[in-house]
């Protein structure tokens, strides 16, 4: 029996079954489909043994050798561990891994270098920047004068129009990285910005840090003044995050990394979670290995191999190509506001995206006109560039043949209605059947644990 077998099924399914049931319907779901949200992956078994381990029971507020209450020498331990390991990985003087996630992470980083009312600059949420970026509804612009930049209509950061917004409204702050953008991040670029009018450069490297970590995509490290980071998406952790200061950091600010941990804690957050920071740790020792600098190559390989089967199959994409670990699909040749359809209709046949809104959206963000997906987790499952071609034409045949005659009704009342019906329609359709029957035989190919028989 695997140890998985048995943390699974010797405890919780005899003491909660019902628990359990649900878990186990999540584990069949993910074994016999193919998951390219660009945002998830699939953990090791390590890493889920971490995350399931006794430090959950532990609260440790404070840092390392600094905590408030007793019983953290072992806390200490596993914490200055991810520390170091960390560091080593991005080339960084300063990390902190406490961050619940990477939305408190960013709001961190307002906290330790701006005042409410000071100006920010980030990505266009719809440009495929992140909401902490400086979205209206989310705190970075309630609290924050946010001064949104742009990417072009070739789907390239505007830089250009970030060097004219930071003359004219002189940043604290500068974000760069964003949630859905297929091209290198121009980090020399925006950091010969940042300079030029005193601000902060930082790199939210959420969804590329396992590529940065891999040699698959350049380090921000030279360039910015702070990095962030989740630990779940390339980086292949536990859901978690962490924030790095780095050299040019310091020289800028020498307090800024005590900054940042105060900032971290007591500022926004109370005790660390620590079987989160222990499965950080493991996390960064799988990392650190010379099989994840070819995974790292091989999510680039297998993107750049879907985006060209999507293409030669008739799909058009952002920007014609990608440089790190996603695509996005521009619907807009099919009709605008189709994001919806595919999204659906490919959940129905066991494939998982998400609709997007792409440059220049002629839609809106909830019925966006476009959908992004990428190679993660299938790249953790062990597939290749033929496997991509598989995929693509499951997708580009699901797009084409079932979600091409629907089209978003112009009068805002009859919507629910319509989507009701697609909906059901589509449950039957021939082709979305036919496609989810031939990605579950595919998918067992690739066991999600190999090891595993649940
Ligand atoms: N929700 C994440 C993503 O999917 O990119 C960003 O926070």
């Amino acid at each position: 029996m695997s140890s998985l077998e048995t943390f699974f099924n010797g405890s919780i399914k005899t003491t909660d079954p019902e628990v359990y049931g649900i878990i186990k319907k999540e584990m069949t779901r993910m074994s016999e489909g193919l998951e390219l949200i660009p945002s998830e992956n699939v953990v090791s078994l390590a890493v889920i043994h971490a995350l399931g381990s006794v430090f959950t029971n532990k609260y440790s507020e404070g840092y390392p050798g600094r905590r408030y209450y007793g019983g953290n020498e072992h806390v200490d331990e596993v914490e200055k561990l991810a520390i170091e390991r960390a560091k080593k990985l991005f080339e960084v003087p300063h990390v902190n891994v406490q961050p619940y996630s990477g939305s408190p992470a960013n709001m961190a980083v307002y906290l330790a270098t701006c005042k409410p009312g000071d100006s920010v600059l980030g990505m266009n949420l719809p440009d495929g920047g992140h909401l902490t970026h400086g979205w209206k509804v989310n705190f970075s612009a309630l609290f924050f004068k946010s001064v949104p930049y742009h990417v072009k209509s070739d789907g390239y950061i505007d830089i250009d129009e970030v060097r004219r917004l930071a003359h004219e409204h002189r940043p604290k702050l500068i974000w760069v990285g964003a949630t859905a953008y297929v091209r290198e991040f121009p980090f020399e670029e925006l950091s010969k910005i940042a300079d030029e009018v005193g601000a902060y450069l930082a790199a939210d490297i959420a969804h590329i840090s396992g590529l940065v970590i891999g040699g698959a995509h350049k380090s921000p490290a030279p360039y910015a003044h702070i990095i962030t980071t989740t630990t779940h998406k390339t980086l292949r952790g536990p859901r978690g995050a962490m924030i790095m200061v780095t050299k040019k950091g310091l020289e800028k600010d020498p307090d800024l990394a005590d900054k940042v941990d105060k900032a971290v804690f007591p500022g926004l957050q109370g005790g660390p979670h620590d079987h989160q920071t222990a499965a950080i740790a493991v996390a960064l020792g799988e990392a650190s290995k010379p099989e994840f600098r070819e995974y790292a190559h091989q999510i680039v390989k297998n993107s750049r191999a879907l985006g060209k089967s999507l293409m030669e199959n008739g799909i058009k994409i952002v920007t014609d190509g990608t440089d790190n670990h996603m695509i996005l699909i521009d619907l807009t040749p099919f009709g605008k506001g189709k994001g919806i359809f595919v999204q659906d209709a490919l959940d129905l046949a066991n494939i998982t995206l998400n609709k997007n809104t792409i440059p220049a959206d002629p839609s809106s963000a909830f019925y966006p006109s476009g959908a992004r997906l990428g190679t993660p987790a299938v790249t953790t499952r062990g597939m290749k560039e033929t496997e991509m071609r598989f995929i693509a034409l499951c997708i580009a045949k699901i797009i084409k043949e079932v979600c091409a005659k629907y089209a978003l009704p112009e009068e805002k009342s009859k919507l629910k209605e319509y989507l009701a019906k697609f909906r059901e329609e589509i449950r039957s359709n021939s082709v979305v059947l036919e496609v989810k029957h031939d990605v579950i035989e595919f998918c067992k190919k690739y066991p999600l644990y190999r090891t595993l028989d649940y």
